[in-house]
């Protein structure tokens, strides 16, 4: 299973510098599903409870997808430095030590999250409410960041370029437009700003490495589309889900 790529560009063209490649991955900020209509309208206070337990409910399955996603990646990383790093990311989602308090993972807030929006933990466990669009879409990113050789893999988590202000974002409207969610419920959003911030650096000191000539650079800058396009499609999925009850 391969990502729709463009056309291979002239091979006599030049790569891009650091810089200019740089620039390019984060001008893909613009198909961030911060944009996306359903994530506009929540963010405005327009969501019923209904809707946003039906939109909290298919992103737990986008969450449990994460630590497989990242352990398949470790699978296919050959540097013991490079692995080091990775497996940071697996014990934020799973959790580590007694795994209580701030140790019990992301997946762990999500669920505190869930029950804060009114989902109980075994509902929300259940994966009833996800539906067929989310499914599909996860499992394209396990999928894909399974098969692909991991700097692929590493480039397509780079979606995280632009998490910390869809994060900051929640933080800031949730309150004003839902205050019948517990703050506590908020706390996945809060403890991610930072981490994702530290994903980033080590995702694009690979993917500039890694991606040396003008043809690397524009499957980089496809493969980045890709996953704009999965957290996209999730939130197609979820607005036409919610709006149906
Ligand atoms: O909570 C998110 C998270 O842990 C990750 C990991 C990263 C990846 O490996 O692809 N992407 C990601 C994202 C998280 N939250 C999403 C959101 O909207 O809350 C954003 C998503 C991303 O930008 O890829």
């Amino acid at each position: 299973m391969d990502i729709a790529t463009s056309p291979l560009p002239d091979p006599s063209l030049p790569a891009w510098t650091r810089e200019e490649f740089e620039a390019r991955l984060r001008d893909k900020g613009q198909s961030y599903h911060i944009h996306h209509p359903f994530n506009v309208r929540m963010n405005a206070g327009g969501c019923s409870p209904d809707e946003l337990r039906c939109w909290v409910a298919n992103r737990f399955y986008y969450q449990i997808c994460i630590p497989r996603k990242d352990a398949a990646i470790i699978a296919n990383m050959p540097d013991r430095a490079q692995r080091r790093q990775w497996v940071e990311r697996i014990l934020d989602h799973d959790g580590y030590g007694d795994h209580e308090g701030d140790r019990a993972g992301g997946i762990e807030a999500w669920t505190h999250l869930g029950e804060a929006v009114g989902i109980p933990r075994a509902e929300l466990w259940s994966l009833q409410r996800v539906v067929p669009g989310v499914r599909f879409a996860c499992d394209a990113y396990v999928n894909f960041a399974s098969r692909a050789p991991w700097q692929e893999a590493v480039c397509s988590s780079l979606t995280e370029m632009f998490a910390p202000q869809i994060h900051k974002d929640r933080l800031a409207t949730w309150p004003t437009h839902y205050p019948w969610i517990d703050a506590e419920g908020l706390s996945y959003f809060r403890t991610r700003i930072p981490l994702a911030t530290r994903d980033v650096d080590h995702g694009l000191r690979v993917t500039l490495q890694h991606f040396t000539t003008r043809a690397a650079q524009q499957r980089a800058l496809d493969i980045l589309q890709f996953k704009l396009s999965v957290l996209w499609s999730m939130l197609d999925a979820v607005e036409k889900a919610c709006h149906e009850h």
